[in-house]
């Protein structure tokens, strides 16, 4: 599995030594001395987690000297470097991800079975770094997969949260919510740094006074202090010696506030202020759009921009760089709203602690910042309450006031006399008991913003954002997301992957658009007999998968039929489920009826306070319940729910999947980046035209994508002349005898409550007009069921979706943002230097 190449990373000359050498009996005597010296063991009472730890630390000695080599270059060469703040990272299993990019899969598989394990049995024992929620954290992770591997100075902020999003366990049915212990058996990926340690203040009240020059200042006395201890975990590049930093932050007690406590006497107190320290980062706020008004949240968003960005200017001090010229040597990119308070702590620092005038600190701070939004949902925007602000933050708060000002001065002069212009643009909303708007203050303090597909950025223009469009139509491009080929081709389907290299060369990997020399093989027989043969082998592994971990059979030349995201009405896994129970109810009316037989697999979660999102989910389970009993229905209807749906569970279904449901309300998902990820394994797409679906369809052609659905155009249309859904349902025999079904109790042993809310809810409301697009939808699907028959075409349409897809790689979208937003340029490390160094 993996690359079957020898490696090519540059290794200078030939240094052979066990922590570093890349040959077969190299790797199994550092193995065999990392069992022993690191894990503490002998191979007798030696478990499978111990020789993962083994051979994990086997890796990171590899990955060591290329990660020291470049933040030495870095340094020497005073080079800018992109700053990512997020609040979240789903970076997924570090082993696997580093054997590829290392070029050293085959050799390590080798050591391993020398050793007399199995590469795959230890590579399941790692405990995934479940950092973020879902889209957002994985995109962060996918980017810097992509800034290493296009040698781009890099380093990643965020939260080394102790419970990442929990697991997800299903009973009765039912979401059940586990705690995600990740660390509890160690972490061998990370080297906490805590001399680089620094102090984020709290609360407490702000002073003016004058200095010596007769300058009026501000000075912050806090009511608390945390200290922020660094975790820093390598990002390696694919085939370069490029190893960036993660940089994950910690919530302890600063040593000094515990003597003070001691000083007074007061040890259970001292005690006391380590565990609330602690709390800070002790866990990941499990919901994709914000929970508003958690004082704790805005304590963690502003604890870890604080560290990172006096990380930074310590930096930029060490480099001994002037204070303006920061922007030039780092790239602040906003993932989202969450580490928008950067914009106010950054101006804090240059003016109160680094005694910056307000004008040179604020061109300071804009040229550094730019600003990716993730949402359109309108109650995802997020804000805070001035008094909860203010009460956490008051100087920061006193800072927005000065940057609000001196912002509605400009508008003042560009709209006179237009007032409503200025409550719209103001970073304070007056009306829903004045609030502070994210999203004003990170358009506001950056040089840049940016939508993540083509029809969201349009949205935002004309949308929640268009009145700084208006102001500023220059600040504004898009940047369509894009994933990693590495792990989500090479990692997780070595099979296609090596039947794709052994046509095309591996060229690919690197430069996805390559896949394009696919294309004329989609005509070639014997080559779609092959690609066939894959899949098949593919969907075999995911049937034997589910049989042992759920003892259910299903059918690997069925249609695997996937949905596979964060449980969310907008999302609309419940359209989904209506196109089930409708097959449902045609084989139950004619039970001869012919039918290509299909299998439903989803997967995902739901924020647990979500109550509609879980009981889509009981629904789901519910109906796979009766389905895949019924004798009349099971040898054509099939459904499956994987539990835990995380980056390792996703990477066994993306591979094995012929169909992709992406089938939100056209106009409510940003992006998408699992639609990218299905296809590039030769899944076909049945979606709305929304988010990156859209591009998707014009990249892979419209022939060979399933559309169905209302335009955003059409929605809100749609919405804007009192939409009704009840007229579907009275107008619709099949949608109305689907729905009569699940309020009937016959899913729910006869209790026709269960499922109550959602069905009232669909026919009341319908706020993501499900019922407007459930005929559109189902005919789309009769046409996929009909062209599953005909395998020829299907192969040949799967090929065609692979050999257009390079456009959706995370390269071209980093790439993008280099050259428009950030202003970088590679560099390329060299590992001579460390030879030398060491002879
Ligand atoms: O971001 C998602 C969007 O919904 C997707 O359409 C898009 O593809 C990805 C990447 O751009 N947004 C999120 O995943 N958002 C969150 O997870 C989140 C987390 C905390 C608070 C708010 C949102």
């Amino acid at each position: 599995s993996g690359q079957s190449d020898s490696m090519d990373v540059q290794t200078g000359p030939q240094i052979e030594d066990d922590r570093t050498g890349f040959s077969i009996e190299t790797l199994r005597r550092a193995i065999a001395d990392n069992l022993y010296y690191i894990q503490g063991k002998f191979p007798e009472i030696a478990t499978q987690y111990d020789y993962y730890m083994a051979l994990a630390y086997t890796v990171r000695d590899r990955i060591l000297h290329r990660w020291i080599n470049t933040v030495k270059t870095y340094r020497e060469q005073d080079v800018k470097v992109v700053c990512y703040l997020s609040a979240e990272y789903l970076p997924g299993p570090h082993l696997g991800n580093n054997l590829v990019n290392l070029g050293i899969y085959p050799q390590v598989e080798q050591a391993v079975r020398a050793s007399g394990l199995d590469l795959n049995a230890l590579l399941a024992e790692e405990e995934e770094p479940g950092l973020g929620n879902g889209g957002l954290g994985r995109l962060a992770a996918c980017y810097m997969d992509s800034l290493a591997t296009l040698e781009i100075p890099a380093i990643g902020y965020g939260i080394r949260y102790e419970y990442g999003i929990f697991d997800q366990e299903i009973r009765d049915g039912w979401q059940v919510e586990i705690t995600d212990k990740w660390l509890r058996l160690g972490n061998p990926w990370e080297i906490p740094r805590p001399e680089n340690a620094v102090d984020v203040k709290f609360g407490g009240y702000t002073e003016s006074y004058t200095d010596d020059q007769g300058h009026y200042r501000v000075r912050w006395v806090p009511h608390q202090v945390v200290k922020g201890v660094p975790y820093d975990t390598p990002i390696s590049g694919y085939r370069v010696n490029t190893t960036n930093t993660l940089r994950l932050w910690k919530a302890e007690a600063p040593e000094s506030f515990d003597f003070q406590a001691f000083n007074l006497g007061d040890y259970y107190g001292a005690v006391d202020t380590k565990i609330t320290s602690e709390n800070l980062t002790k866990v990941l706020y499990p919901n994709d759009e914000p929970i508003q008004g958690k004082q704790l949240r805005l304590e963690q968003q502003y604890f870890f921009v604080s560290c990172s960005l006096q990380n930074l200017l310590k930096i930029h001090l060490l480099r001994e760089d002037p204070l303006e010229t920061f922007a030039d040597k780092f790239a602040i990119q906003l993932n989202d709203t969450h580490p928008a308070i950067g914009i106010a702590e950054l101006m804090r620092l240059l003016v109160d602690e680094y005694l910056i005038n307000w004008e040179i600190a604020w061109d300071i701070t804009q040229e550094a910042f730019a600003f990716t939004n993730h949402t359109l949902l309108p109650e995802a925007l997020e804000t805070w309450s001035l008094e909860l602000f203010g009460r956490l933050l008051p100087r920061h708060l006193e800072i927005i006031y000065e940057i609000n000002q001196r912002f509605l001065d400009q508008v003042r002069l560009k709209y006179l006399g237009n007032t409503d212009k200025l409550a719209q643009l103001s970073l304070l909303d007056e009306r829903r008991g004045k609030r502070i708007r994210m999203a004003h203050l990170a358009c506001v303090g950056s040089h840049a913003i940016n939508g993540v597909a083509a029809l969201h950025t349009e949205l935002l223009k004309t949308g929640v954002l268009r009145d700084f469009y208006e102001l500023w139509p220059e600040k504004f491009s898009n940047k369509t997301n894009g994933v990693t080929p590495r792990r989500w081709m090479v990692l997780i389907n070595p099979r296609l992957t090596q039947l794709i290299s052994r046509n095309i060369g591996e060229s690919w990997i690197k430069q996805l658009d390559d896949l394009r020399q696919l294309a004329p093989l989609a005509n070639d027989p014997s080559f779609c007999h092959e690609w066939r043969q894959v899949k098949r082998a593919v969907k075999q592994d995911l049937a034997d998968y589910i049989q042992t971990t759920q003892g259910l059979t299903i059918n690997p030349d069925s249609i695997y039929d996937v949905q596979a995201k964060r449980f969310h009405e907008y999302k609309r896994q419940h359209l989904n489920v209506l196109h089930i129970v409708t097959l449902y109810n045609r084989i139950k009316h004619n039970p001869e009826i012919e039918m290509t037989p299909r299998t439903f697999i989803f997967g995902g979660k739901a924020a647990p306070g979500y109550r509609m999102a879980k009981l889509i989910i009981k629904l789901i389970t519910a109906v796979g319940d009766a389905v895949n009993q019924d004798p009349d229905v099971c040898d054509r209807i099939k459904i499956v729910f994987m539990p835990d749906f995380n980056v390792t569970n996703s990477q066994r279904i993306y591979p094995a999947a012929d169909l992709s449901e992406q089938i939100s309300t056209a106009g409510k998902e940003a992006s998408g980046t699992g639609n990218m990820k299905f296809s590039m394994n030769g899944a076909l797409t049945i979606g709305t035209l929304d988010g990156a679906n859209i591009e998707i369809r014009e990249a892979v052609g419209a022939e060979n994508f399933y559309l169905f659905g209302l335009t955003a155009q059409e929605v809100a249309d749609l919405k804007a002349s009192s939409y009704n859904p009840r007229a579907y349902y009275d107008s619709n025999a099949a949608l109305r005898e689907a729905l009569d079904l699940i309020s009937s109790g016959y899913f729910s042993h006869g209790d026709g409550s269960l499922f109550q809310p959602l069905v009232e809810g669909l026919l009341h409301h319908d706020p993501y007009l499900v019922l407007a697009d459930y005929q559109s939808y189902i005919d789309c699907q009769d046409s996929v069921g009909q062209a599953f028959q005909d395998q020829e075409t299907w192969t040949r349409t799967a090929i065609l979706n692979v050999a257009r897809i390079g456009k959706f790689s995370s390269d071209r979208a980093i790439r993008e943002y280099c050259q428009d937003i950030w202003h970088v340029d590679p560099v390329h490390i060299k590992l001579e230097e460390y030879v030398q160094a060491k002879a």
